[in-house]
């Protein structure tokens, strides 16, 4: 073990030459961050037994986060931050002549997530760990994450991404502990002491491998487990008709198929069968080993929810409702009403969108087909369910429809997340006002008391500790560390925000983070940036309601003026952008090559090219997010109000010191309740506004093409050779979204306003004292956003979980 740069030394080229027979004159950074990675495991594999035996003899009550997503990112720097090792690890390989930095380069990033959603789940397990809560994650360890994205001639062109090629250092497969999952059948029924047993026959069975990732408790020996699923064959069918060597290939390739990839997240719902496999693997699996470990406590089973809180990220993993009905009655022997109380005490649930048209409905054919005995429940469900609701609603059949779990022959996965869960949060106040209001009006009347609000958070560990160490060490010698276990202490630093010492170092933080960024777009991209321009940034997956589009349009109408009037008075800007569409999303795509359209222009274009720039970084990911960030002036988070659930990439870039330009929406409203007017920049309709106009139908957007002249060149340009059509390139389907399909997210309604809120931080960043001022402000109220508050939060309002006692890390 090491505790100190020279024993890490010596640590460091013993394990070099005993695992890889290298002397460290001839090791590379890839070997570096082998070795790495198995000086961790070895240090703290004792720590994770430890915590499991702990949590086995105190019984303690433990949540098990399921979801479809971990964004986890990298874990080497993150995993050396916890064991508060990551300094003199530094600094002992670069006396050994090698680069901490340069070998974390060699980690693969695991894109186990599209987005949000996915990176959430990875800031909470970390804040879990970080104070000590049993939790744990429980996914699927897909082959492939999401696509790697490369720009080629300006559009989106998507690779495999094979993360796991050179192997994966963090995780420990426990074929041990795997688990059967069963597919199709018929579900027989027969009658045995006067009950109905259900059976399923026929079925195609599957193993469920686990591969657990220990999730490392910063400044504790605390260490949980994210275990992540892997599909494979189970029990071969042996067939002597069709059972031919190809057949057998072909059965195997389709069980690996479960756990082969992860779906984008598209513009509207799909109900894809494979998607619907993955999502029952998950919750069977999950539910198997759950189980497992509650039969180890030799209490009976309706002590399950006091000993197990499930929890579900978005409706994704609802069949766990089902399911777990389905194994406590058909294998525990509980009648239906006593799985129903246990599972109506087992399950909460998370909601994270709004959408219409990204809710989960399975069609019930579907269902029955893929999942026999889960849809017979389902059905009794519904049917029990639509029952109470008669007694309590007589003769208000649109109620009931409206709170029906099946409908048609649709399976409506948010109101059967709802029926047999105790608690339904939403992620930002704005969010779960909308629900209970408006989307889940009804089922918020029947349930009042299940519906709440958990604020979003992030880990001020991987986005502040880890993505800008500077700033992190600047904070420390303002107002002492102790922020580090109680991120709201950041407030301290209103204190500074005033003191020029502070704002002086502050600005040599995000002038080095700005320079960093510029050499890697620079090396990449062969374009140079200017540091000391305005970094503008949008990073964030592409979507319409997200509205990369007006940032576009606003950029479109700039250069136009540019060009007008070559000598107008701006601050340089430099825009920079990141973003995935999802493959089969065409309007999100054809915005990506507007940007890198647009991009052409303004940077070969030397007149404009000491005002303005334009970046679209490819490929956004975990890693490259951490390189963003902290070198951002200004944070674009100007989505539709009303449609951005919370949005986690504001608080990011907050923590880092970014001034926001942004709508009221999702978690923008609560910084703007902290900031202020002053310190952020606030533009377009509000919610209520957004929501009128959708019922009056009153909004036209061909009158603002009308009027406004500087809408009409934009939207003009888009469809006219020209300026942004070089080659007669046409954005026509973006032309048509807005002018021809009613402009559904409102971007030619808000472009004044957004015009206005840009000219005011144009003029705001001229006066570099005061911009200063505005960004220590900006971090001094960002500690609100720590995850590990939001996760206190869920452990007493919804899981009720206690940190198991307290034990500092030797
Ligand atoms: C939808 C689908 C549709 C089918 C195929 C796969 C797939 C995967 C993911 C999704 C939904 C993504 C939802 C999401 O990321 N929501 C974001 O959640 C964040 C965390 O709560 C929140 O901050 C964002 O506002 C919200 O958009």
């Amino acid at each position: 073990m090491f505790d100190t740069k020279e024993n890490f030394k010596e640590a460091f080229k013993k394990e070099l030459v005993m695992q890889l027979g290298k002397p460290v004159s001839q090791a590379t950074d890839a070997d570096v961050y082998r070795i790495l990675g198995m000086m961790i495991r070895e240090r703290i594999g004792e720590d994770w037994a430890n915590t499991n035996q702990r949590l086995k003899a105190a019984k303690a009550k433990q949540v098990y986060y399921f979801s479809m997503e971990f964004l986890i990112g990298r874990q080497l720097g993150n995993n050396l931050l916890s064991l508060g090792v990551l300094e003199l690890v530094r600094d002992g390989l670069q006396e050994l002549g090698f680069d901490l930095d340069s070998a974390e380069e060699e980690e693969s990033d695991p894109g186990l997530g599209n987005g949000g959603l996915g990176r959430l789940a990875a800031c909470f397990l970390d804040s879990l760990a970080a104070q000590q809560l049993p939790g744990h994650g429980c996914g699927i360890r897909y082959r492939y994450g999401l696509f790697e994205q490369k720009i080629v001639d300006g559009h989106q062109v998507e690779l495999p991404d094979y993360w796991l090629q050179r192997g994966n250092v963090w995780e420990v497969c426990r074929e041990d502990k795997k688990v059967e999952v069963r597919f199709g059948g018929e579900v027989q029924m027969t009658e045995r002491d006067g009950r109905l047993h259900f059976e399923l026959a026929g079925y195609e069975s599957i193993w469920a491998i686990p591969y657990d990732i220990p999730v490392i408790g910063s400044g504790s020996s605390h260490v949980n487990t994210l275990r992540l699923w892997s599909a494979r064959p189970a029990k071969t069918p042996i067939k002597p008709n069709n059972g031919s060597y190809y057949n057998y290939l072909n059965y195997y390739r389709s069980v690996e198929s479960v756990s082969e990839f992860l779906y984008p997240d598209d513009s509207e719902f799909e109900g894809k069968l494979l998607r619907l496999k993955q999502q029952y693997f998950l919750c069977s699996a999950g539910l198997q080993s759950i189980l497992r470990t509650f039969d180890k406590l030799e209490l009976p089973i309706e002590c399950l929810p006091d000993k197990a809180a499930i929890h579900i990220n978005d409706t994704h993993p609802t069949l766990v409702i089902p399911e777990l009905m389905r194994i406590l009655m058909d294998e525990r022997s509980c009648s239906w009403e006593e799985a129903w109380q246990i599972t109506r005490r087992a399950v909460s649930y998370t909601n994270h969108t709004t959408l219409s048209e990204a809710l989960e409905k399975w069609p019930g054919v579907m269902v029955k087909q893929l999942l026999p005995r889960i849809y017979m429940i389902i059905e009794e469900m519904n049917k029990r369910f639509c029952a109470e609701l008669l007694e309590r609603y007589p003769g208000d059949q649109n109620r009931i429809s409206q709170l029906a779990i099946v409908y048609g022959d649709q399976i409506r996965m948010a109101n059967l997340a709802i029926a047999g869960s105790y608690s339904v949060n939403g992620v930002a106040a704005l969010h779960t006002e909308i629900l209970k209001k408006r989307e889940m009006k009804a089922f918020y009347e029947l349930y009042p008391e299940r519906f709440n609000n958990k604020t979003n958070g992030i880990s001020h560990r991987r986005w502040l500790m880890h993505a800008n160490p500077a700033l992190a060490r600047l904070i420390t010698e303002a107002i002492g560390s102790r922020w580090i276990r109680q991120p709201r202490e950041m407030i301290g630093l209103i204190k500074y925000a005033e003191d020029r010492g502070f704002q002086d170092n502050l600005h040599e933080i995000k002038r080095g983070n700005k320079l960093r960024l510029a050499k890697y777009v620079r090396e990449r991209l062969h374009i140079s940036i200017d540091p000391d321009s305005i970094f503008d940034v949008q990073a964030k997956r592409l979507h319409a309601y997200k509205r990369q589009l007006l940032n576009v349009l606003h950029m479109m109408h700039l250069y136009n003026q540019l060009k007008d009037n070559p000598s107008a008075d701006i601050t340089p800007r430099t825009f920079l952008f990141s973003a995935k569409a999802a493959p089969g999303y065409y309007l999100a795509k054809n915005i990506i090559k507007l940007i890198n359209t647009v991009a052409d222009t303004v940077n070969r274009d030397r007149t404009v090219r000491d005002k303005m720039k334009v970046v679209f970084l490819e490929n956004y990911s975990v890693s490259l997010a951490e390189k963003l960030i902290p070198a951002a002036d200004v944070s674009e988070q100007i989505s539709t109000a009303g449609k951005e659930a919370s949005g986690t990439g504001n608080m990011k870039f907050m923590m880092n010191g970014a001034l926001t330009v942004g709508t009221l929406d999702g978690a923008n409203v609560e910084m703007h309740e902290m900031l202020g007017d002053d310190n952020m920049f606030l533009f377009g309709l509000r919610a209520e506004q957004v929501m009128e106009y959708n019922q009056s139908g009153e909004y036209s957007p061909w009158h603002i093409y009308d009027v406004d002249l500087r809408v009409k060149e934009v939207m003009d340009q888009l469809i006219q050779p020209g300026r942004f059509c070089p080659e007669g390139q046409d954005f026509e389907s973006i032309y048509q979204s807005v002018l021809h399909h009613q402009d559904e997210f409102f971007v030619l309604k808000d472009f004044a306003s957004y015009v206005e809120a840009h000219l005011r931080i144009d003029l705001a960043y001229r006066n570099a004292r005061d911009w200063l001022k505005k960004s220590a402000l900006n971090i001094a109220h960002s500690g609100k956003f720590s995850s590990d508050h939001t996760i206190k939060q869920y452990a007493t309002g919804i899981w009720q979980i206690e940190p198991l006692i307290l034990q500092r890390r030797k």
